[in-house]
């Protein structure tokens, strides 16, 4: 099924982070004055799960495996500027995302103003009130939860927007905006580049004999048995029902057929396990193999060219490759 735009666009968030309060957190605090961290401290204990260290070089260290919600950064550590670890945890993939809140005095303003610039999400000035404390973290870590949550909901989208659902493999849409590129690339490296389209023999019978469930058996399983036989750099996508295609990049025609026999061999040699692998069924497949012919050719003239060779194969007698 096709995943519209609309709908990434409207995925609405979960109750739980709607409703979320912010506390139970998890929380890095880097501060290296004994009479301040331990107030925090135990301020942020009442709500939070809290790590202090005093060491700024082990902080960044911790930052980035802890898997923390959020950290608060004193920026008058001792022998250490509090702004350049604002800046490394910035800069690091693993702290990008987790929230600062920075912790100054009052004559720090200058600094505090470079830290927003270089991406603080919040500040607060000593001396501490507590319950200004508690709140402005909760924020920081309800703001975290839900921008996760997003980021999880687009990363889900754009997998569901490119993969076809019942097999796993790309769907064609992905396809067909990635063969252009295949193709140009191809075209500028004087690289050979192959593609073959493959389609079930007579799979219409095996859903009038055993089943539509059966029938969706088999094309798990076959989409299994293709990604066991291309490589990395094989793009395999679900065509269409039980029509697949394959593009391999940096292959000619006597290579991929080599490729398309030995899959057409692995298809018809070893029945398909239907019904929980209470029934086995022969499965056999036809399959059209052709090359991009010269620089610059349209890709729907070889996606055209595959699909007489894959009639000729159909009408040939059926389980074979014809190029
Ligand atoms: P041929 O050898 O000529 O390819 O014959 P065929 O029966 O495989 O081809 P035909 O195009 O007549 O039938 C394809 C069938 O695939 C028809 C359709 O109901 C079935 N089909 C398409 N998508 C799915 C699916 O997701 N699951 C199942 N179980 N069947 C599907
Ligand atoms: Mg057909
Ligand atoms: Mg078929
Ligand atoms: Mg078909």
């Amino acid at each position: 099924r096709a995943i519209t735009s609309l709908e990434i666009g409207m995925q609405a968030p979960e109750r739980s982070a709607v409703a979320d309060t912010g506390k139970g957190g998890r929380i890095l605090l880097v501060d290296d004055r004994e009479s301040s961290y331990e107030r925090l401290a135990t301020i942020l204990a009442a709500e939070h799960t809290i790590d202090v260290e005093p060491n700024p070089t082990e902080a960044l260290f911790h930052a980035a495996e802890g898997n923390y919600d959020l950290l608060i950064v004193s920026l008058d550590l001792n022998n250490f500027d509090g702004l350049r670890l604002c800046s490394q945890a910035r800069s690091l993939e693993r702290t990008r995302h987790v929230p600062i809140l920075a912790i100054a005095e009052a004559e720090n303003s200058t600094r505090l103003l470079r830290g927003l610039e270089i991406g603080v999400n919040d500040y607060l000035l000593r001396p501490i009130d507590k319950t200004e404390l508690l709140a402005r973290v909760r924020t920081q870590i309800r703001r975290r939860r839900y921008t996760d949550h997003l980021r999880d909901n687009v990363q889900n989208s754009i997998e569901m927007a490119i993969t076809d659902a019942l097999t796993g493999l790309h769907n064609r849409r992905y396809m067909e905006s990635h063969l252009a590129t295949l193709a140009e690339q191809a075209s500028t490296r004087g690289k050979p580049l192959a593609l073959m389209i493959l389609d079930i023999d007579y799979f219409k019978s095996i859903n009038d004999n055993y089943g539509h469930d059966a029938g969706d058996d088999v094309l798990r399983e076959f989409a299994v048995r293709v990604r066991k036989s291309i490589r990395g750099i094989d793009l395999a996508c679900r065509y269409g029902g039980e029509e697949f295609v394959i593009v391999m990049p940096e292959t000619d025609l006597h290579v991929a057929g080599m490729v398309a026999e030995r899959l057409r061999r692995s298809i018809a040699g070893e029945p398909f396990a239907v019904h929980k692998g209470t029934k086995r069924i022969e499965v056999t497949i036809s399959i059209g193999l052709t090359t991009l012919e010269q620089k610059g050719e349209a890709v729907a003239d070889v996606l055209k060219r595959a699909d007489t060779a894959l009639y000729r194969a159909k009408h040939d007698g059926r389980n074979r490759v014809v190029s």
